[in-house]
């Protein structure tokens, strides 16, 4: 071990060659970074329902007219901030990326998002808000808070392109525009603001630089490529995962779009559309949630002839697979290799990646630390490192890392150390190999389906009941989705609040996802003498019970 884990410093140091990273490119000096590849007239983006396609060819183009629309109809340029309320479509990277060419920030968030909670994240940011880009049925919901001016993005390209409502995004995409000059744009200017709970509290706003992608592309994206040889051109993506989360956009809207593969990308998940497009389009790489492992699993045992034959490599992140789901996984499909990463929305999605040799292949490990990626294991109690074998807190340094959690010094100052260490809340160990375990959280956040949600998010709406004198939120297991939301309400005197109209009043509040699944009603909520909730007490509870 002596090479990549000093027990001196207790730094762990990734396995892998380290990787020159361009020093002046900002991510779209594109001819020579992102789309330096070349693609044989390939198709970058299809859309898996209609088949409409984006070739690489037509892609810088597009996306410099997109730009140059962009600044000519809406006056967008440097600094501006752009929401992206919007599910997955081929047209997401393309916005995505013109607005990283006009040196704009973007601000992706998941649509289902109610307005009030739009309207609390953008206020965090005390930006104000350019443009926003949604689905038609948010136009309505945005406008009415705001003069920021909306652009519709059609979801459903074979019918929608022929109706008027969509008529501005026709104007971008199809029109001809004097091409703009691109600003200077630094690595250290802010490209992307995600949203993200962090280890504890409200949803934050993580400051993404230019730099931090160049480093999600590089560390992530590319060196992976370079060490496969079948991720060459000829590999085709599934893109299900959603573009709004930092997993499904370095990859989907960025990273890929710099090696040349296509991209098949689906609107939403559905199992049974999720196999025909796999079979359809010769899918040969998917990236995953644990429940669409499960749901793939499950499909293999109906199947017959050469269905999902095509499928390569399979890789799963964004939360826990249990050794159930991955073992059943690797029984129905012997021929793929099954890998894990892991990362976060403050390291841009680096952290590790599963590497399977032909000496072994360690299902059960998230991976390798990426090229270039520091980490350290901590006791969380006395601060001592901890060598391979030793479960603690996991420490991660390198260039993926946020900027900050914009206007929020103490919340930053609190995850990322003076020295640099982004402290994960996770609790992992590496083993004698270098790989890295994921075993516990340390940190609030619920991980349902691979979305995040805040607990205290969900405190903030449910104490506002005039009937809940105090309330505390926790993850319950879900053998298929993860963790479920579950509330611990405590009733004011006389109440007869029942558990359907908690659930209720905080549904319509809420995006869909994140309503909680069940409610305890209890005399008081365990916190600590500070007055912290004690969550692990609440989650011991839910344990102890099933
Ligand atoms: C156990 O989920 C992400 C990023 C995911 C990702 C996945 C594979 C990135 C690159 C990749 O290769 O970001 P966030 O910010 O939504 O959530 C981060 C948290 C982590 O701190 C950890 O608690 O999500 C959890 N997590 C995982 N947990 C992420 N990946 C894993 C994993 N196993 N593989």
């Amino acid at each position: 071990t002596s090479q990549w884990y000093s027990p001196e410093t207790g730094i762990y140091h990734s396995k892998h060659p380290s990787v020159n990273l361009p020093a002046n490119d900002s991510l779209l000096d594109v001819d020579s970074f992102i789309f330096s590849h070349k693609h044989n007239g390939r198709t970058a983006l299809v859309d898996s329902l209609s088949g409409y396609s984006i070739s690489y060819p037509q892609l810088f183009p597009l996306v410099q007219s997109v730009a140059s629309g962009l600044r000519h109809h809406f006056g967008i340029s440097q600094g501006d901030a752009v929401l992206l309320l919007l599910p997955n479509s081929i047209y997401f990277p393309v916005i995505f990326l013109a607005l990283l060419y006009l040196g704009a920030i973007v601000i992706p968030m998941n649509p289902l998002l109610s307005v009030s909670e739009i309207k609390k994240q953008v206020t965090l940011c005390k930006t104000k808000i350019s443009l926003a880009f949604t689905i038609y049925e948010n136009v309505d919901k945005l406008r009415s808070w705001g003069t920021t001016p909306v652009v519709a993005v059609p979801e459903n390209l074979v019918n929608d392109f022929k109706e008027g409502r969509f008529s501005d995004f026709h104007k971008l995409i199809a029109g001809k525009f004097d091409l703009v000059e691109r600003p200077v744009i630094r690595q250290q200017d802010t490209a992307a603001i995600l949203y993200s709970s962090g280890t504890t509290g409200a949803s934050k706003g993580a400051e993404l630089t230019h730099g931090n992608f160049i480093a999600a592309v590089e560390l992530f994206v590319r060196f992976e490529a370079s060490q496969y040889e079948y991720l060459s051109s000829e590999a085709v993506f599934l893109a299900v995962l959603p573009m709004f989360h930092i997993y499904g956009l370095s990859l989907f809207a960025l990273g890929l779009l710099s090696l040349g593969p296509s991209v098949v990308v689906m609107r939403r998940f559905e199992a049974s559309e999720m196999l025909k497009v796999i079979d359809k389009y010769g899918v040969t790489h998917f990236p995953v949630v644990p429940p669409i492992l499960m749901a793939l699993t499950k499909a293999a045992k109906g199947l017959c002839g050469n269905s999902l034959k095509s499928l390569k490599q399979v890789s799963s992140g964004a939360a826990p697979a249990n050794s159930k789901i991955i073992e059943d996984f690797v029984g129905a499909f012997p021929h793929v290799d099954f890998i894990q990463g892991y990362g976060m929305t403050e390291s841009t999605a680096v952290g590790t990646r599963g590497f399977n040799t032909k000496k072994f292949s360690k299902y059960f490990s998230v991976g390798l630390l990426a090229p270039n990626i520091q980490a350290k294991v901590v006791d969380w109690v006395n601060g001592c490192f901890l060598p391979p074998g030793s479960t603690g807190e996991l420490w991660l340094r390198g260039p993926g890392t946020m900027k900050e959690y914009i206007n929020n010094a103490d919340a930053t100052m609190s995850t990322i150390d003076k020295e640099g260490w982004l402290h994960t809340g996770d609790i992992a160990y590496f083993d004698e190999d270098g790989y890295l375990y994921i075993v516990d959280r340390l940190k609030e956040v619920i991980k349902y389906n691979g979305y995040q949600i805040s607990p205290a998010d969900l405190e903030t709406v449910l104490i506002c009941h005039p009937e809940i004198l105090d309330v505390a939120v926790t993850g319950a297991m879900d053998k298929v989705l993860g963790e479920i939301p579950v509330a611990f309400v405590v009733r004011r005197d006389g109440s007869t609040l029942t558990e359907a109209a908690v659930i209720d009043y905080l549904a319509q509040r809420v995006a869909p996802y994140k309503k909680v699944r069940r409610v305890v009603f209890t005399k008081s909520i365990p916190k600590s003498a500070a007055g912290k909730v004690l969550r692990r007490e609440l989650r011991k509870f839910l344990t102890s019970k099933l």
